[in-house]
């Protein structure tokens, strides 16, 4: 085994670039070298350290102070480097400063909080299935997982409906920036300016209708559990994490679908199997496939040290299908039990949309395992490609009504 000549380390040398379009078109072979070469391992070209067994990550996204979040959880390093937009009150902070952000959107995303849209987004969801189903042959990305997130949740937030479609394109290039700053990112620069002004603008109060999640946060604030300055950052949390994260979870499971439809049977006999269907897709496809950290001390991990402020890629993709904690990982079985994955993350950072992202996919897999017998595969499915999300482009499908 080759040895890092970083100082004082001795991690297992990893060739691979996580972000090059090898991996993100494959990621699954590098997946499991990162894991077999040891608890954690070093990446010379990007000078960091990566890990992917399952209880070392866990351990990781649970130990904040330790594998700080404040520093970015990107490749760049905001104790070294300017940010490239004002940092997130809640994916980039860390107690104390993280705890009011996050108690307050916690509760407004609560799932008591959430009862409300139930059937509002199941009924939204009847309606797109009978759109398709009258389609017959439909693209399973672009007419479903693009769609039903945008149909729903700007209006749960409160945005106005002009400019929604900058929603998507700024998602995907701030998870691009996570990553290096390789074409993917390059690519995204051109319409930068424009698409940030736009959601600049339709995070303060002025903007957002009277009621929803956008005007929950001002009231936060009005009550003082927040200050007035800190309400727009998080209404921009909303937009920047709230919708190609829920994008590439549905194009997952309705891909994953496709794959096992001995599992679609399932999920018609038994429709209350969905929302394990959905966290057993975003287990084996993780959409956001990989967060770093940035250590806040010298580590020493059976005798490989991690200088201080040293950024950790923290590869929740290889944890999520690790067969040293999961049964035949790469089965999408709906009789597991898929909670404990980390395509949620864990500990104080866990996905505080979580229960936004699992009422849409309820909504929209209940609506379609009502009137859809079959969903069948008309071609070959076309990865979408960004340097932190894993979704498709395209899932040419054609589907049979029962
Ligand atoms: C990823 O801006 C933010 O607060 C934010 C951006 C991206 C995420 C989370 C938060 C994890 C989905």
């Amino acid at each position: 085994m080759l040895t890092a000549d970083h100082p004082r380390s001795a991690a297992p040398i990893l060739t691979d670039d996580p972000f090059g379009r090898e991996v993100l078109t494959d990621p699954l072979p590098f997946h499991e070298r990162l894991r077999e070469a040891g608890r954690v391992a070093y990446l010379p070209q990007y000078d960091l350290f990566a890990m992917g067994r399952y209880d070392d990550v866990h351990a990781s996204l649970t130990d904040w102070q330790t594998f700080q979040s404040a520093a970015g959880v990107g490749m760049s390093n905001f104790r070294k480097e300017k940010p490239w937009r004002p940092p997130s009150l809640l994916l980039e902070a860390d107690p104390p400063h993280h705890d009011a952000p996050r108690a307050v959107l916690e509760e407004i995303l609560s799932p008591r909080r959430l009862r409300h849209l139930h059937a509002q987004w199941l009924a939204d969801a009847e309606v797109l299935v009978d759109e398709i189903l009258d389609r017959g042959e439909l693209d399973g990305a672009h007419d479903i997982a693009d769609v039903f997130p945008l149909r729903v949740f700007p209006d749960a937030v409160g945005l106005r409906q002009d400019g929604r479609e900058n929603l998507l394109p700024y998602g995907d290039h701030t998870f691009n920036s996570f990553g290096p700053p390789n074409a993917l990112v390059q690519k995204g620069q051109d319409h930068l300016g424009m698409t940030s002004a736009w959601i600049a603008a339709q995070c303060g109060r002025e903007a957002l209708a009277a009621t929803g999640f956008g005007a929950d946060i001002w009231a936060a604030a009005d009550r003082g559990d927040i200050t007035h300055e800190m309400a727009p950052l998080i209404v921009r949390s909303l937009l920047t994490a709230g919708v190609d994260t829920t994008v590439h979870g549905l194009s997952a499971v309705i891909h994953a679908f496709v794959e096992h439809p001995d599992q679609w049977d399932r999920l018609r006999a038994q429709p209350g199997l969905a929302r394990v269907a959905f966290d057993e897709a975003v287990r084996l496809e993780s959409p956001v496939q990989t967060f770093f950290r940035t250590t806040t001390r010298d580590l020493d991990i059976d005798g490989v040290v991690i200088p201080d402020s040293q950024k950790v890629l923290l590869v929740l993709a290889a944890a999520n299908r690790d067969p040293r904690h999961w049964v035949d990982p790469d089965r999408f079985d709906l009789s597991r039990d898929p909670s404990g994955h980390v395509g949620f993350g864990m500990g104080i950072h866990q996905c505080v949309g979580q229960h936004v992202a699992r009422l849409e996919a309820e909504a929209v897999l209940t609506a379609m395992a009502r009137r859809i017998r079959r969903v069948d595969a008309v071609g070959p499915a076309v990865r979408h490609q960004n340097n932190t999300l894993r979704g498709w482009k395209s899932i040419p499908i054609q589907v049979v009504p029962v």
